[in-house]
């Protein structure tokens, strides 16, 4: 009995190392705790979105959780940040799961406080697979450096905006139903922005699908020679089935 809960245990502890999380973020040189998922109830200060484990967001297909992967609570605080600026996200991430990196923002159309809709989120950046890299996945990159870059568009109105950062894990995307999807949501008081067009984004819940291009994926068949990945986040209630917005092979509203 002693021993296999002992057995259990160590179990369940390398089930949860195999994961990992957001730690903090730097914004115009102040650094932010993101949220511990493993810490108390109440955290002052953190500017992420509750999360209560360090695991994948599931379901991702429908739901609420894919959206911030807790149950979209609002964070404690949130951090000001220059339109334009690039924010530094630091992670608690040793796993290999390889996979593309994306960025989505969602404007909160007064306080983030009590903003609890699904987006819609515009994708403001994405990095899947380049064979131009010693070390090709986006999420290779993160892994190896603890941490990554998202660069808040400048063309955005002054106000609070959701930042979205999230990790795809690919590693058991062979599967329908396998891949990995980690976000995370942050509370942001943009300002010196110039106010460019919004475009039209798209809703999370429902934006992935279990056999779409770049989440059902053979990863081995992805290498130098064959590096045809294509990042997900499209809706499939814009008609015809679109991405988030232009920034894929369209003109940049945002940049
Ligand atoms: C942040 O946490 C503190 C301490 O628990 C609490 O007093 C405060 O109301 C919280 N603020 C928000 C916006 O959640
Ligand atoms: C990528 O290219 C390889 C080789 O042509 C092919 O076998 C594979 O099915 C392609 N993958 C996707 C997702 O298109
Ligand atoms: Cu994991």
């Amino acid at each position: 009995m002693v021993l296999s809960l002992a057995f259990v245990s160590l179990a369940l502890a390398a089930f949860s190392s195999a994961h990992g999380n957001i730690a903090t973020y730097v914004i115009d040189g102040t650094t932010y705790p993101a949220w511990d998922p493993y810490g108390p109830a109440s955290q002052p200060g953190t500017i992420n979105r509750p999360f209560y484990q360090n695991g994948p967001a599931t379901p991702f297909e429908s739901g609420t959780t894919i959206i911030c992967n807790g149950n979209n609570l609002p964070a404690n605080a949130s951090a000001p940040v220059t339109a334009g600026s690039t924010i530094t996200t630091k992670w608690n991430w040793n796993s290999v799961h390889p996979g593309p990196v994306m960025g989505y923002i969602a404007k909160c159309n007064g306080p983030c406080a009590s903003f609890t809709a699904d987006g819609p989120w515009v994708k403001i950046q994405q990095d899947g697979y380049d064979p131009s890299q010693s070390t090709p996945w986006a999420e290779e990159r993160l892994r190896e450096a603890g941490s990554w870059d998202f660069k808040i568009p400048k063309d955005l109105e002054d106000g609070e905006y959701l930042l979205r950062t999230e990790i795809l894990g690919l590693h058991a995307a062979s599967n329908p139903g396998g891949a990995q999807f980690y976000p995370s949501c942050a509370h942001l008081v943009v300002s010196g922005g110039s106010g460019g067009t919004w475009p039209e984004g798209i809703h999370i819940s429902g934006a992935y699908q279990d056999s779409d291009p770049g989440i059902l994926v053979q990863l081995w068949q992805i290498t130098p020679q064959t590096p045809n990945y294509t990042i997900p986040g499209k809706s499939h209630s814009l008609s015809p089935f679109r991405y988030a917005n232009l920034i894929l092979g369209g003109p940049v509203l945002l940049t």
